[in-house]
């Protein structure tokens, strides 16, 4: 190291700081480096040593690039590769706010600036949709656009197009595209995703414009948002906006790339927060909306106050969001349903039924003095308020009492039905496991609704962007087995982004023989294989232990945990926390503490036995159908949709793999779920995946400020580094020796000294030919115009044993030259057939 070079020192405040390097060095010397603190003051100068082997790639103090090298709107571009780089690049950048940086095109890391930017207006979104087509016929368009969300929805749509036109067998990749957003809770992908959906739409829309007409299936696709945002998002201590559901959402086209509708899957809604909510946090949007903005009829009919009055919204003391109003969202949600198509008499039902929840919360119990079951509490207040709760949610008071105060159970060999009385406690819990029932069919019956409302016509559909926003990684100070399910789901993600990005390209390139240098990856399979393992993982032990009945026990199921993966690297259970039945897991992203307190519960999500036969008794069609075994179906009748809605949410469903948790019994919530994921992730090995990894600056949602250190830690466990490094030394694009012949051959003529007759139209012959073929066409036309045209050496492009690889650079290039040459002979042709010629 030069002295004078400029260096990155890690630091523990700042994760790295700028220095100078003092006094030059050599290998195996001291090098003495001192540190710019703010305003240029140094304070001692900090010595380094740098042993032989290390060069300038010692842990603590990196080569910085030169300053102009900061604003590389692709990381691949930055000189000095290495985490203090990509950390000060992605800082300046968000500082100038420019929040996107591309990594090789194809992943987009995003920086939340927790305020508005003018950026996502109607001019610049076309402004993408026209460089797109640009590039795409080859034309360098006459300004650049930097790294945006529009980008990557844009480069999803074209590589699906160009899938569409060259068909499956041209070995362009998979026609179906993914879009997938992932990052910690707070980061933006909600907001990520509105963008790309956003775009999609509106490229979609055909002749239509940039103007989505009011109702169109491209409005409606639109305004799922605020209703599934409405009724399945909350405000936590994360993020004010917090998605309690993970989603995937698939839009699909037709061969001109119209939109024609869309299917979406949801996963696990969060229900345990409609009886409880920690404090700061609030219950589902939609009941705030009700309670503040219902009109007076409403209100009236609702009997509804302030949230502040009622046990199930204010158990977080928390009743207002920081940006938005409740008011105004309540006129939002009410219409969007209405934009969606829900009936005016189903959306008064959804409503009677969420004022009716509320108050559901209000019936208290105590024990009765002869023997101690349940009674109601103040027999006088909760009569009225029974009443209350039975009339909105169309149910008939002594079948609800019944089934809040007594339970069926079947005694002797005989199994004879008898009724036992319940004590307040169990009366308690009846009541809540209700409530969460009833708003889960109900969520489930609305995605499923949704669906049929922007459902399509498959045999019209010939590919499709699935965009998938998941619940961000979670680590409270009490995690439970919501938690569990929301990081298994970001580890699986992870896991998808890794086998993707890292093994499969390693194993691609070694297969093929191309001659690459291996990048470490940050592996998290053996995470994966503890929570999902099939005969000793996390969930599988914890449907053993729900299966054991009313003798499985939480304290039973953590000491089984702990004997099995007690040693475990990525398991941690020290005394302390055994006593407090808590184990750690190391997750890619961190260590989280669980409390297996009420898993058991959770996982078996039981309705009050009663509740079969309350609810089949209601006055209410759309009560009954429901909880009918069929319900969700209505919705269903309009068409084939690819995700069934029946799936669409955590208690009707089952993978078609895995079989259910207990043999004839509803499975359970892991064993759904865990179906739900690799279901997910088999539809998404089928696309080609595009990826916008979101970073959180901040933990305050403050805008303008960046702890380093914070958005260090989220590009580290996403493996953002590796990433930038694989695909800068790998080959992006593949392509089979004939398609590759096939595409580029049309470029011959760039080379006039070579003879039309060498390159015949079809290859005879098997693949040694092929690629001979290739070799030749690249080593005397192609490579030489690449290097006299752009400047782009011959190494950018390699023979494998079946296929050629790309850099992205060169394939660029030659899609470039090679739309030029298609739309020039266009050209020709026409005036030709007009007899200009
Ligand atoms: V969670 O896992 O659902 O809890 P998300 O979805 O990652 O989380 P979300 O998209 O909801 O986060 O973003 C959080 C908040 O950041 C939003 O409510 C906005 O206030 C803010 N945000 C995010 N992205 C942008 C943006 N591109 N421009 C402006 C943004 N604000
Ligand atoms: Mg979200």
């Amino acid at each position: 190291m030069e002295a004078g070079a400029a260096v990155w020192v890690r630091d523990k405040q700042e994760a790295w700081v700028a220095g100078t390097v003092l006094e030059r060095s050599a290998a195996g010397k001291p090098c003495t480096v001192k540190i710019e603190v703010e305003e240029d003051v140094s304070e001692e100068p900090l010595t380094f040593t740098i042993s032989e082997d290390d060069g300038c790639e010692l842990e603590d103090l990196k080569l910085a690039n030169e300053e102009d090298m900061d604003h590389v709107e692709d990381l691949i571009a930055l000189p000095h590769l290495h985490e203090a780089a990509i950390l000060h690049s992605l800082c300046r950048r968000f500082d100038r706010g420019d929040i996107y940086t591309f990594t090789a095109n194809a992943i987009l890391l995003a920086v939340n600036p927790f305020k508005r930017l003018p950026i996502y207006g109607k001019d610049l979104l076309t402004q993408y949709f026209d460089v797109g087509c640009m590039r795409e016929q080859g034309i360098e368009p006459p300004q650049a656009l930097g790294p945006h969300v529009f980008a990557i929805a844009d480069s999803a749509y074209r590589d699906m197009m160009k899938g569409i036109h060259a068909g499956k067998s041209a070995g362009m990749g998979p026609v179906n595209q993914s879009i997938l957003i992932s990052g910690e809770s707070g980061a933006g992908k909600t907001e990520s995703t509105k963008f790309v959906m956003r775009y999609l739409t509106t490229v979609g829309n055909g002749e239509g414009g940039v103007e989505l007409e009011k109702g169109s299936i491209m409005d409606r696709v639109l305004q799922s948002n605020p209703i599934l945002e409405a009724f399945g998002n909350a405000r936590t201590i994360r993020n004010d906006n917090s998605s309690r559901f993970g989603k995937f959402i698939e839009l699909m086209f037709d061969k001109r790339g119209n939109l024609l509708g869309a299917g979406i899957e949801t996963y696990l809604l969060e229900k345990v927060r409609i009886p409880s909510q920690a404090h700061d946090e609030r219950n589902f949007h939609i009941f705030y909306q009700m309670c503040k903005g219902g009109d007076d009829e409403e209100r009236e009919r609702w009997e509804l106050q302030g949230p502040e009055e009622y046990h199930f919204v204010n158990q977080g003391d928390c009743y207002d969001l920081r940006q938005v109003e409740d008011e105004d969202e309540f006129v939002q949600t009410k219409a969007a349903l209405t934009t969606m198509g829900f009936e005016a008499s189903s959306i008064q039902t959804i409503f009677d039924i969420m004022a009716g929840l509320i108050h559901l919360g209000e019936l208290e119990f105590e024990a009765s003095e002869e023997d101690d079951a349940a009674v109601l509490f103040h027999e006088e207040d909760n009569e009225d308020c029974l009443a209350r709760v039975c009339r909105l949610c169309y149910l008939p008071e002594d079948g609800l009492l019944r089934a809040l105060t007594s339970k069926t159970i079947e005694v002797g060999p005989r199994k004879e039905k008898t009724t036992i009385k319940l004590t307040d406690h169990q009366a308690y819990d009846a009541r809540d496991a209700l409530a969460k029932a009833f708003y889960g069919q109900l969520f489930n019956w609305l995605v499923a609704t949704i669906n049929s409302h922007i459902n399509c016509d498959r045999k019209e559909v010939k590919a499709s962007v699935g965009v998938l926003d998941i619940f961000g990684f979670e680590c409270f100070e009490h995690n439970s087995f919501e938690q569990l399910c929301i990081n298994y789901t970001n580890e699986t993600l992870q896991q998808q982004f890794n086998q993707f990005v890292f093994k499969m390209e390693q194993k691609e390139y070694s297969k093929e023989g191309i001659e690459w240098s291996f990048v470490e990856f940050p592996d998290n399979q053996d995470c994966l294989d503890l929570i999902e393992g099939k005969k000793k993982g996390l969930l599988t032990m914890l449907d053993d232990e729900c299966r054991l009945g009313i003798r499985g026990t939480d304290a039973n199921y953590f000491s089984r945990l702990y004997r099995e993966h007690g040693e475990a690297e990525r398991f941690e259970a020290d005394s302390a926390m055994r006593t407090k039945l808590c184990f750690a897991i190391k997750h890619y992203a961190g260590q989280v503490r669980y409390n297996v307190h009420t898993f058991c519960d959770k996982n078996k999500d039981e309705l009050p036995n009663e509740s079969d036969v309350l609810f089949a008794s209601s006055t209410n069609e759309f009560v009954v159908n429901l909880f009918s075994p069929t319900g969700g179906k209505k919705a269903r009748s309009k068409g084939k949709r690819p995700i069934s809605p029946g799936q669409s949410s955590t208690s009707t469903n089952t993978s078609k793999k895995d079989s259910p948790g207990f043999a004839g019994l509803k499975p359970t919530v892991g064993t759904q779920f865990r179906g739900q994921l690799h279901d997910l992730m088999d539809m998404i090995r089928d696309t080609r995946p595009h990826y916008i990894r979101c970073i959180k600056p901040n933990d305050n949602a403050e805008p303008d400020e960046v702890s380093r250190v914070r958005v260090m830690e989220q590009l580290r466990y996403g493996g953002v580094l590796e990433a930038v490094r694989v695909a800068r030394s790998g080959y992006p694009v593949r392509l089979p020796h004939k398609d590759f012949y096939v595409r580029y051959r049309c470029l011959i003529s760039l080379n006039k000294k070579v003879k039309k007759s060498r390159y015949p139209l079809r290859l005879k012959g098997g693949t040694a030919m092929a690629q001979k073929m290739c070799k030749d066409l690249v080593k005397h036309v192609l490579s030489p115009a690449m290097v006299s045209m752009k400047n782009i050496p011959a190494d950018t492009m390699q023979f494998g044993k079946n296929k050629v690889f790309l850099r992205k650079n060169a394939y660029d290039f030659l899609e470039m030259i090679r739309s030029r040459r298609i739309t020039s002979a266009a050209v020709t042709l026409q005036r030709v057939a007009r007899g200009f010629v």
